[in-house]
């Protein structure tokens, strides 16, 4: 508001001080010699690619800053409603190309580099990934991290510094994936600022006393105290000053170590708890979609997680109100300040810790607690799956949470009155809404006090929001009303998914489209525009060449990394998510299989007329889950089968490649002319990848589940190759498995003849995968004797279409067209209006 006093000593004395971004070349060699010299001590003697990564970082960093401070005091003044994204994981991958993107200094920093004699592209190579996620539920986190910055929206994310990442995964001779630490910190990280004063004191344990005085409130004390400190790493949006921040807690203890027993002389006691402190956020939870592998493990493993996710949320609360009540504003109008998501039910407690806060220390009624609370929180649902939801057992969380379980307890007991009021008598309703499920031991059912503590519950894509309504919260829907329940279908970056990993194609469409700027990456509806080329034949061998040069990249990636030849003169088929049972990568490599199997009875004349053809898979299992490990040792032994077979070498090819990661899927992605997303119908929420094959022109193969149904709706049907049963009709396929198997030999006789040759050794010892194959033998949960048939049939209908390369090429056109709906940009603006009630608010 007009002319601001200057805050301290002499204004030109500070402005003179002051940096803005870097603007030319010469800023940038300026910048890039003086952290060489200063922050590194090398010198252009010793400065080898690492350093030099460094260095360039170091300069982007200090570009970020500038912003970075900028953002923050436009937020101060203007004191916008912000959103607060709590997601326990979030999988950056890469950082420097990222941010010199969205600085609009790439070509800039590419000169810079040259100048000084280094490549940025090897640069580039040298960082290591951010993988702090598992894969699906992190990336997105992330992707929206980058669409809130870029649509200059306030949004900031919470998460944990967890010092080893998602585990490296080897893969032994045999085919057995082995894990090894990530230790992602092991060099200083350029893209964080640790922010040592700004702490908060988080308790575990201890007890909790309620008063007499019949206020409700409680006293909670003694147990463990731990330390939770800032770091903070900046998020640049695409093309704008706004550059948001990610605020990750790391744990601390709170004193060094205990002096009594130091000056006991017992120095292992001294440093116990010290290091108890530290395990919270020492490692991510390598568990994708099995918190029944948790329910399995040592009660101390699920202590650990359950400590992780209170120490999170507790210390992001305590920041978040911190904030809040530097503006000086009643607690009762918190809501209309700060939107809290919950990405999935993982942050739940941050609902009884509200209330905790509210009621304990701010001393309001319940009443008024409950209120604030419900109109601040937001969740999102990730999966139907059962096995996913999570679940805490009652004396675990009475353990380490006494004063949480006392209001989860309250809560339970508020909500069940008002579902005994609105349907009385209804005892099996109520025990099915409960938030504690009865058993031995009870436990606390997390998505369903996500779901009555929020103010709106949303799903990932409409099919599976439809589910979210119709299964695992329907007593919820008739109980509140449909209204709070609501679909945002799921979106990814294109900065980083379109114009990083495939700049020639991004580089082609903004030649084409004659945008200038590249405004089209902020608006993706725009790629429309490249319909009117699809009979451009220019346009369309433009085209075909970048895709064949993506796959080259890939293939010589696959050289350099794994030593291995992969020819480029076939088609590429790619599925690359995390190894689970529902994404059947079963049915895929067992189609590998039957292709080969196929391949080798025919004639080298009949042969010569099929499609080439080379199959990639990448993906990580849960360390714990033998089936995945099993899938992962099978593709393996195929794959050394096939590519060494003479006959059918020059017509499939078969290709693992170990320790998927971000910066993998940017090398993958591009070089696919069709992608497999096969998930049992009704299981898959959503998919992202799905989204950034297409983006990049390559092809969907898929069942129709999750946001594939919604893709097809975008690019058309005959754009897309569907198979499979549908969602309604897998309850009973499942029936008849259970109560009406039919032997495999008369169901599906292709499928029978491609297990039995497993079985007889065709790949190895037969015998180690029996466990494998007979979770299709028997009981065949996932339905692929159901689907092989169609399956099969599909894949013949996509070699087929591939024959005729012209017309393919233009599906990929039209399919790159109408992915303008995928952008996160246009799911984040979605979440800002409809959920969080959120402006733009651009640095002015
Ligand atoms: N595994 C779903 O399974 C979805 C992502 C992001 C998942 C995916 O289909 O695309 O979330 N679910 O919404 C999940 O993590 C806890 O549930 C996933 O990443």
């Amino acid at each position: 508001t007009g002319k601001e006093k200057w805050p301290k000593g002499e204004e030109e004395v500070w402005k003179a001080g002051m940096r803005g971004v870097d603007k030319d070349v010469s800023d940038i060699t300026k910048s890039f010699v003086n952290h060489a010299q200063t922050s590194l001590a090398r010198q252009a003697y010793n400065l080898d690619d690492f350093g030099a990564y460094e260095a360039a970082a170091l300069a982007a960093r200090d570009d970020l800053l500038v912003n970075w401070n900028e953002t923050q005091l436009n937020y101060t003044r203007k004191n916008p409603k912000r959103a607060y994204y709590l997601s326990l994981e979030f999988l950056m991958g890469r950082t420097l190309d990222n941010a010199l993107l969205n600085l609009g200094l790439k070509g800039e920093f590419e000169e810079g580099v040259k100048k000084l004699g280094f490549n940025m592209e090897d640069l580039l190579e040298k960082e290591r990934d951010a993988a702090l996620g598992n894969g699906g539920l992190g990336r997105l986190a992330a992707c929206y991290l980058d669409s809130s910055a870029s649509q200059e929206i306030p949004v900031w994310g919470y998460g944990l510094r967890y010092q080893y990442g998602i585990f490296q995964q080897l893969i032994s001779p045999e085919g057995n994936q082995l894990e090894a630490p990530d230790p992602w910190l092991e060099h200083q990280n350029p893209w964080e600022l640790p922010r040592l004063d700004v702490t908060y004191e988080v308790r575990f344990y201890g007890h909790a006393e309620r008063s007499s005085d019949g206020s409700g409130r409680a006293n909670w004390s003694g147990g463990q105290e731990v330390m939770a400190v800032a770091y903070d790493v900046m998020i640049p949006g695409y093309n704008t000053k706004t550059t948001n921040n990610l605020r990750l807690w790391q744990s601390k203890p709170k004193r060094g170590f205990d002096l009594n027993s130091f000056n006991a002389g017992n120095y292992e006691a001294a440093v116990e708890s010290s290091n108890s402190a530290a395990a919270i956020t020492s490692v991510l939870y390598p568990n994708d979609h099995t918190s029944t592998d948790l329910a399995n493990e040592a009660t101390v493993g699920k202590e650990l997680r359950l400590k992780q996710q209170y120490f999170w949320t507790a210390a992001s609360l305590a920041d978040i109100l911190r904030r809040f009540k530097n503006t000086g504003k009643p607690i009762t109008d918190f809501p209309d300040y700060a939107a809290i998501q919950l990405n999935d039910t993982h942050p739940t407690l941050a609902i009884p810790e509200l209330m905790r806060i509210l009621i304990d220390e701010e001393e309001l009624s319940w009443n008024q607690a409950w209120q604030i609370v419900t109109n601040t929180f937001f969740y999102t649902n990730h999966t139907v799956l059962p096995e996913a939801l999570e679940k805490w057992a009652v004396p675990l969380v009475e353990h380490v949470l006494p004063r949480h379980l006392q209001i989860i307890y309250d809560i339970n007991m508020y909500f069940l009155q008002a579902v005994e009021k609105k349907f009385p008598g209804d005892r099996d309703r109520l025990a099915r809404m409960s938030l504690i499920e009865e058993g031995y031991p009870k436990q606390v059912r997390m998505a369903h006090l996500a779901c009555i503590g929020s103010r709106k519950v949303n799903g990932v894509a409409e099919l599976h929001s439809e589910l979210v309504r119709t299964t695992i919260l329907k007593d919820f829907v008739e109980f509140e009303g449909v209204s709070k329940f609501g679909n945002v279908t799921n979106g990814v970056t294109p900065r980083r998914w379109l114009d990083q990993c495939n700049h020639e194609l991004s580089d082609l469409i903004t030649k084409t489209l004659k945008i200038e700027k590249k405004v089209w990456l902020k608006d993706l509806a725009k790629l429309e525009g490249l319909l009117a080329f699809t009979e451009d034949k220019n346009f369309r061998e433009q085209w075909a060449a970048i895709k064949q040069r993506n796959k080259e990249r890939l293939a010589r990636h696959v050289q350099t990394t794994l030593g291995l030849t992969v020819r480029t003169d076939a088609m590429f088929d790619v599925q690359i998510k995390r190894l689970h049972e529902y994404k059947r990568q079963t049915l895929n490599i067992l189609g590998v299989i039957h292709r080969y199997l196929t391949l080798k009875s025919m004639t080298p004349a009949e042969r010569s007329k099929c499609n080439r053809k080379v199959v990639f898979f990448a993906g990580k299992a849960a360390p714990a889950y033998y089936i995945a490990k099993l899938t992962i040792r099978l593709i393996v032994n195929v794959a050394r089968v096939i590519n060494a077979d003479a006959d059918t070498k020059d017509f499939l090819q078969l290709y693992f490649l170990p320790d998927y990661s971000v910066s993998l899927a940017e090398v993958l992605i591009p070089a696919s002319d069709i992608s497999q997303h096969i998930s049992t119908a009704g299981t898959e929420a959503s998919g992202t990848s799905n989204m950034k094959f297409c983006l990049n022109g390559g092809l969907l193969l898929g069942t129709v589940d999750g946001a594939n149904i919604e893709i097809a709706e975008e690019v058309g049907e005959n754009n897309v190759f569907f198979f499979g049963h549908l969602t309604p009709a897998v309850e009973d396929l499942r029936y008849q498995h259970a109560y009406h198997p039919v032997p495999i030999e008369q169901k599906c006789p292709a499928l029978a003849k491609v297990l039995n040759e497993v079985s007889a050794g065709m790949f190895g010892d037969g015998g180690v995968y029996e466990p494998l194959l007979n979770t299709i033998r028997q009981g065949d949960y996932y339905l692929l004797t159901d689907d092989f048939d169609s399956y099969i049939a599909a894949l013949a209908m996509v070699d087929d279409a591939y024959l005729d390369r012209d017309e393919w090429i233009k599906k990929s056109i039209r399919t790159t067209a109408k992915m303008g709906k995928f952008s996160s940009d246009r799911a984040i603006l979605e979440y800002a209006e409809s959920y969080w009630n959120l402006e733009q608010t651009p640095v002015s």
